[in-house]
């Protein structure tokens, strides 16, 4: 049986991931934070009772903030794939805390690469790395675009992405990045522009709230669906040889475009609902990222399924379930048509994002 070690596996990304390896089969121990409230909502549907004999998913305790942890980690479990997904993962938090983002984001990934190396235990480590990091760089953006970047985040996630070159290309480690644009999901972070402005509907249609707050609506993002990313991300280390991917859909939409596709399908007109807040701009702005994945299609075989209108739907549905609404049904629709066994509405969406609800107006 195969083992994996997932740092971040609290998060929108790492809680798909342990999903998709245990259903390969894997034995998956994850890392996560010490917190004085539960911080596991995102897993606690594929929690196992570590008093059981033999549990497939184990969980962790440590924080890339400090080292005590990870050689003992590492060394004693041996997994045969990392996946460091763990990051102060922000962009405009970046702004206020830079230095731990630094920390966490940037030299939290030496860690885990020094541990590796030194523990001499052979495995293969996928690096999480960002569109964020082209920054200002001309899309559409792909593996060989020199980075631009433009926040404390994108500056920590390009070190990252070159130590994990340095530990490939001077140790002989397979060290893999995998280049991500924007993915999403119901299970996104509450103060991601997406999950924002679908909790932010969800609130109004309720009757909760009567506006929404947001920062600058003509920035373009290539937003895909987070689960096909992950599928994306074990692809990567599935490879003979360890190497760099840009994954994402290849399509850019504004804020804007989002906002009104999501009004539109709740049924809501979103100029007499949304106002802009000087309070969300950032410092410096990545103005569009559009992702040239022919690599990804060719040498993965990776081909996303659920495009921008899905996504969407699927978002917008999945809040208004949350907050015990009648959804427009689209997206179970989409899932249930597009996507594989793995990924069904009442255990993957439902039951998760009610555990995750928060404020809207965030
Ligand atoms: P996320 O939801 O913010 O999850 C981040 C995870 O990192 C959480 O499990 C969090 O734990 C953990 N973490 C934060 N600080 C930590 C620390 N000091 N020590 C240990 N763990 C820590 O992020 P995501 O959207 O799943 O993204 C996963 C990774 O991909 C991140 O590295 C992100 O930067 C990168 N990425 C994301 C996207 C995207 O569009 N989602 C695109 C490109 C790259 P808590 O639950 O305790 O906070
Ligand atoms: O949803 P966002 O905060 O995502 P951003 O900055 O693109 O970063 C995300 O994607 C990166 C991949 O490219 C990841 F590496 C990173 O970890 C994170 O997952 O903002 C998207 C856009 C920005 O241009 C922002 O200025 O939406 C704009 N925006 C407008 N109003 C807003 C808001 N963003 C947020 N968070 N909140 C707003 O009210």
């Amino acid at each position: 049986m195969k083992r994996a070690l997932i740092t971040g596996i609290t998060g929108q990304d790492g809680s798909y991931l342990a999903e998709l390896l245990l259903a390969h089969g894997y034995e998956v121990h994850g890392v996560i934070r010490r917190a004085s409230t539960f911080n596991t909502q995102r897993i606690d549907h594929i929690y196992q009772d570590p008093n059981e004999e033999n549990p497939r998913l184990r969980l962790h305790y440590g924080d890339l903030a400090s080292t005590e942890w990870i050689l003992d980690l590492i060394y004693h479990l041996a997994p045969d794939e990392i996946y460091n997904l763990a990051a102060q993962s922000h962009v405009k938090v970046s702004f206020e805390i830079p230095d731990y983002t630094g920390d966490v984001t940037g030299l939290g990934t030496t860690k885990i690469l020094e541990a590796i190396r030194r523990s001499g235990i052979k495995t293969k480590f996928y690096q999480a790395s960002s569109s964020e990091m082209f920054g200002r760089a001309p899309a559409p953006q792909d593996e060989a675009t020199p980075f631009q970047p433009r926040s404390p985040y994108a500056a920590a996630k390009v070190y990252s992405y070159w130590m994990t070159r340095i530990y490939r290309e001077g140790y002989g480690m397979f060290a893999a990045n995998g280049i991500l644009f924007n993915h999403e999901s119901p299970r996104r972070g509450e103060t991601f522009v997406t999950r924002k402005i679908t909790r932010g509907i969800a609130a109004i249609a309720a009757g909760r709230e009567q506006f929404l707050h947001l920062g600058n609506l003509d920035a373009q993002r290539d937003w895909g669906y987070a689960p096909e990313y992950m599928e994306a991300a074990w692809g990567i280390l599935q490879q003979e040889k360890p190497d760099d991917f840009v994954i994402g859909i290849g399509e850019a939409h504004s804020v804007r475009e989002f906002v009104e596709e999501a009004f539109t399908y709740a049924g809501l007109d979103w100029k007499a609902h949304v106002k802009v807040s000087e309070r969300y701009l950032r410092p410096l702005e990545v103005d569009r990222l559009v992702a040239n994945t022919a690599k990804a299609q060719k040498e993965l075989q990776w081909q996303p399924r659920i495009r921008f209108a899905d996504l969407v739907a699927i978002m917008v549905d999945a809040d208004m379930e949350v907050l015990g609404l009648q959804s427009l049904g689209k997206g179970k629709i989409i899932l249930e048509e597009k996507l594989g066994h793995w990924h069904q509405w009442h255990n993957s969406v439902s039951k998760v994002i009610r555990a995750t609800a928060g404020r809207a107006s965030e």
